[in-house]
């Protein structure tokens, strides 16, 4: 067995986290024919990487477990049937080609993501407005950052995050806005964590309207009504100016001071008025705005709370308004700060991925176009912005569109109003999708399906939240005959006779071209570009592949050009990339948000992230133990509105908006508040039956940025009368036609099924019997036990290889515990015992059920963790990490942790 390691980034959160891989190859045959010899790879934190000097969050680290050959697109395929390359590229030139001459470039769309590596979306950005004409070229960063983006450029004259990560350390006072951290940029967290640990007099402000599991390190949590940032930003600006806390100094180097304060103040002249409409405590409010008043070094870190709204534009300047006021931006823990969301979000920002930008951080002015066009060498350059993504699936739908490739992002599932997308997908007269997955609710509509590199395969490079530009590097050989995301574009561009412009040879070809235009008449007639990396414009292959993580701007002529410039921090110099150089205040006038709540939709309702799953799961869920924290959709509610809505615990509720419906797992919590609902965005239709919450989301967009407000939708909630509960575990998959609520969880030797329905089941065994059927084998034996009196019902497929699949069915909710059913499929032969216990539909006598999973990387179960802080009085985290490991790796679940430990402390 031979080994190597090589250095990489994390595929997917914007912290950006350095990696160490270890691929050893083994001799144990490969599965499928198609796949590459076998290998395995072991992955750990990069302990020289600026960003997490060596640390990994649970997704992270999980990451060789998704290296796989299942699931992947293995093959080009045409209309369903598999290809080659020649003819899939082929179909996909004909047909562009066509759509082109009949209705012109802009009947073309390209919908792009920020998870496509920066050469990939250099060249089909370059691809799109370059050479085919249209600007109709738009990515799910619309989704995500294009708030912070208008932000950015309305106040700085630039998309710059002026800060770097060492400030959320340096920082005396450290306020989290819209973002759980905890979860969403978990070693972040981990920093802050540590620099609070060693600094206790680092103060740490929670905004956000659910009590999170980033809160376990707050001093203050503020649980705002949702939408009403904008009051509380406004308040504050109001309350510095009162108190005298403008930096008078710092003003001179920024324009509009007067008229943000006088919008502020009209909509929050005071602590009351700000407490009122925020719906939170005078006395926290005013603490609040105490400690922004006293603390020079203030770092406001911010997310989507923020940025998906109908007022995220707003929302963004609010907060930097506050920053500018008081001249803490470009010093050390003093900054505004925009956390990213995708791996790559920056890396397309920068070479202008979104509809209304050009690249290198151009814009459609005369001037840029012009030198665009002569860089380029083209003389079809778009000329206007194209539609931004709510706008551009409206034009599918409308069929002004006729054709569309989408790569890289899962729009049937992350964009609002989702069921329209379906719509707009299934009437397009030409969908070309690119993924490293073969079945998403995605590409299920597409006639071209173009099987793309996954992680571990592909080569190029990744932007992070701090500017951070780091490789990702090529581990291993693709799987089957996936190619890199560059390659495709490429290989379209040439096809449609644009070969002149698109002939490169390796990413390190691309980028050195985008590096060159970044810098290209950069300072000139006093128009500067931040971003420029002019300093790797001429990276030979070597360099290309050696090159260390370093942070933009990183111009070639540094020394003669831009001599204040450093690159960890801008705007030190107070010089600002406007047109006048200074700093922009934008007057915000505080809206809530766009739709409002009433009789017929009464909850607000709120969607996110949870910890161990990564967007639509394509990837996460086929890392088997991240599927075991939060196994089902499920909607939180506060105790008062369960009351209300007549919802108990752990049922099903149904929850509706204008635009869809959803079955979801009830959690009772009073981390919500009263009158919102919270739902995970992860569920699509490969993994549930009924959990895609996109599809009631309210297609409202902010009218500067054009990002959905995904936090904010009106919607009810009521009971799901299911009349039958059930589960099952199976070694094979199984499907469960007309049953209304599936949801598929895979586990690690079998996949677990959690099943409901609304109509009786006559006959439980011809039923179950019917589902079972693909597991069954020639020595087959069926166990089953129904009790008629309290209908319950239980069965057992049993052969020669072990347990090959069980059922659980009941009228309640009262089924048994799945983590002791679980460890007996990874037995070889059944005991006595096992098949009674099965039978009796509880574990054997004397036996620990684990309980649901709380610590993933040790796989440690909630009851385990409840019975050993009874059985040894814990009464610390550390403490139960020294006994269980808990909590001891990636650190993410010290925070629900810390709750348990509470919460056995309070009940005994
Ligand atoms: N585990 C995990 N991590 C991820 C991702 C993932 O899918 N899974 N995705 C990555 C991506 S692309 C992104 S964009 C980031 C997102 O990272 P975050 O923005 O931190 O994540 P979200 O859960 O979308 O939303 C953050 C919080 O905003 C709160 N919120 C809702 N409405 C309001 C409001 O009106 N005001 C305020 N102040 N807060 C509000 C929500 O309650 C939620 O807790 O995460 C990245 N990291
Ligand atoms: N309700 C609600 N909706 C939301 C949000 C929310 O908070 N609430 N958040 C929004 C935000 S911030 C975001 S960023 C989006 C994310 O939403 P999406 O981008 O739709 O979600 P992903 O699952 O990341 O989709 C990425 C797809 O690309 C594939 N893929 C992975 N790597 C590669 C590659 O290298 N090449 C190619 N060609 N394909 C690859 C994956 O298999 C997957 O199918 O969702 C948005 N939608
Ligand atoms: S925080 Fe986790 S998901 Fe984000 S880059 Fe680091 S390891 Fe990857
Ligand atoms: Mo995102």
């Amino acid at each position: 067995m031979s080994s190597y390691e090589r250095k990489t980034t994390c595929a997917y959160c914007g912290v950006g986290c350095g990696i160490k891989a270890v691929v050893s190859h083994t001799d144990i045959p490969s599965r499928n024919e198609d796949s590459t010899p076998s290998f395995q790879i072991t992955v750990s934190g990069d302990e020289d990487h600026p960003a997490n000097y060596g640390r990994l969050c649970g997704k992270g680290s999980a990451l060789a477990e998704t290296a796989i050959p299942e699931g992947r697109l293995l093959q080009p395929r045409v209309n369903g049937q598999v290809t080659d390359w020649n003819t899939a590229i082929g179909t996909v030139v004909e047909r562009f080609k066509a759509i082109k001459d009949e209705h012109g470039p802009e009947a073309i769309a390209f919908y792009l993501s920020g998870q496509l590596l920066t050469e990939d979306y250099y060249v089909a950005n370059k691809l799109m407005k370059g050479f085919i004409g249209s600007s109709n070229v738009d990515t799910n960063s619309r989704l995500c950052m294009s708030s912070a983006v208008s932000a950015h450029k309305r106040a700085f004259g630039e998309d710059v995050v002026p800060g770097c990560y060492d400030d959320l350390e340096q920082a005396d006072l450290l306020i989290l806005t819209g973002s759980n951290t905890a979860w969403c940029h978990p070693v972040l967290f981990q920093r802050i964590r540590a620099a609070k640990a060693s600094r206790p007099e680092l103060k740490i402000v929670v905004i956000d309207p659910r009590r999170t599991a980033t809160c376990d390190i707050a001093d203050l949590h503020l649980a705002l009504a949702p939408g009403t940032d904008s009051f509380l930003f406004n308040g504050l600006l109001s309350y510095l100016h009162t108190q005298g806390k403008i930096n008078q100094d710092f003003l001179s180097a920024t324009e509009g001071f007067d008229a943000a304060l006088a919008s502020a103040r009209q909509s929050a002249p005071d602590i009351r008025q700000t407490a009122l409409a925020c719906d939170v405590d005078e006395q926290l409010v005013k603490q609040f705005f105490d400690w922004f008043a006293d603390t020079d070094k203030t770092v406001t870190a911010f997310s989507q709370g923020i940025n998906q709204s109908s007022r995220g534009s707003d929302k963004g300047n609010s907060i930097i308004n506050c920053h500018l006021a008081t001249g803490r931006i470009g010093k050390p823990g003093a900054t505004p700060f925009s956390l990213t969301g995708q791996p790559n979000a920056m890396g397309g920002r920068e070479v202008g991925g979104l509809a209304n930008q050009l690249a290198a951080h151009m814009d459609f002015t005369p001037e840029d176009i012009d030198r665009v066009s002569r860089f380029w060498a083209t003389d079809t350059l778009a000329t206007a912005p194209g539609l931004k993504a709510v706008d551009l699936f409206r034009a599918v739908r409308e069929k002004k569109i006729k054709a569309i490739w989408i790569m890289a992002t899962n729009p049937v599932v992350s964009l609002p109003d989702a069921n329209q997308i379906k719509a707009a997908l299934s009437d397009c007269d030409f969908v070309v999708v690119s993924d490293c997955i073969a079945e998403t609710d995605t590409t299920a509509f597409a006639d071209v399906l173009l099987p793309s590199e996954g992680w571990s395969e592909k080569d190029g490079t990744v932007t992070n939240s701090e500017r951070r530009i780091s490789r990702q590097r090529r581990l291993v050989d693709s799987i089957g005959k996936a190619k890199p995301d560059w390659w495709i574009i490429t290989q379209v561009a040439r096809g449609l006779g644009f070969g002149d412009a698109f002939d490169y040879g390796s990413a390190r070809d691309i980028f050195v071209e985008h590096a060159r235009l970044s810098g290209f008449e950069n300072n000139v007639q006093h128009h500067r570009r931040a971003f420029d990396i002019s300093l790797y414009d001429a990276l030979s292959e070597s360099e290309y592949d050696d090159l260390a993580p370093f942070q933009w701007p990183a111009p070639r002529n540094n020394a003669v050009n831009k001599p204040e410039t450093t690159s960890d921090r801008l705007f030190g110099d107070q010089f600002f990339y406007t047109t006048s150089g200074k700093a922009q205040f934008v007057p915000v006038l505080s809206e809530g948000p766009h739709n409002s709540l009433n009789s017929e939709y009464p909850l607000a309702l709120n969607t996110g992230r949870i910890r161990d799953q990564w967007h639509t799961m394509t990837r996460t869920s086929l890392a088997r133990r991240l599927n075991e924290h939060k196994p089902e959709p499920f909607v939180e509610i506060h105790p008062d509105d369960a009351v209300k809505y007549g919802l108990e615990p752990g049922s099903l509720a149904t929850v509706t908006s204008a635009f869809g419906s959803m079955i979801a797992r009830v959690e009772v919590t009073d981390t919500t508040r009263q009158g919102s609902l919270f739902v995970p965005m992860h569920w699509t239709e490969q993994m549930s039956s009924a959990g895609r919450v996109g599809a009631l989301v309210n297609p409202v967009v902010d009218p500067v940025s054009g990002q959905p407000e995904s936090k904010f939708t009106p919607a009810r909630i009521q009971p799901y009368r299911a009349t039958w509960h059930g589960f099952v575990l199976s070694h094979k998959p199984l499907t469960f036609p007309g049953v209304e609520y599936v949801v598929k969880v895979p586990g690690t030797a079998f996949f677990r099924y959690e099943l409901a329905g609304a109509s009786p089941i006559a006959e439980w065994n011809t039923v179950t019997k019917r589902w079972l059927e693909p597991a069954a084998t020639t020595d087959t034996h069926w166990l089953d036990f129904e009790d008629t009196q309290a209908h319950r019902y239980r069965a057992a497929v049993v052969t020669s290889e072990g347990l090959q699949c069980c059922v659980f069915l009941s009228a309640k909710i009262d089924l048994p515990e799945r983590s002791w059913l679980a460890g007996l499929f990874t037995k070889e032969t059944l005991s006595d015992e096992d098949r009674r216990s099965i039978l009796a539909g509880r574990p054997p006598s004397g036996t620990q059920t684990a309980g649901r999973t709380i610590c993933s990387c040790f796989g440690v179960g909630e009851n385990t963790l409840k019975d050993t802080i009874r059985e040894k009085g814990l009464s610390s985290v550390e403490q139960i990490g020294d006994c269980l490991k808990a909590g001891t790796n990636c650190g993410s679940c010290v925070p629900e942790l810390r709750t348990i430990l509470n919460n056995v402390s309070k009940t005994g």
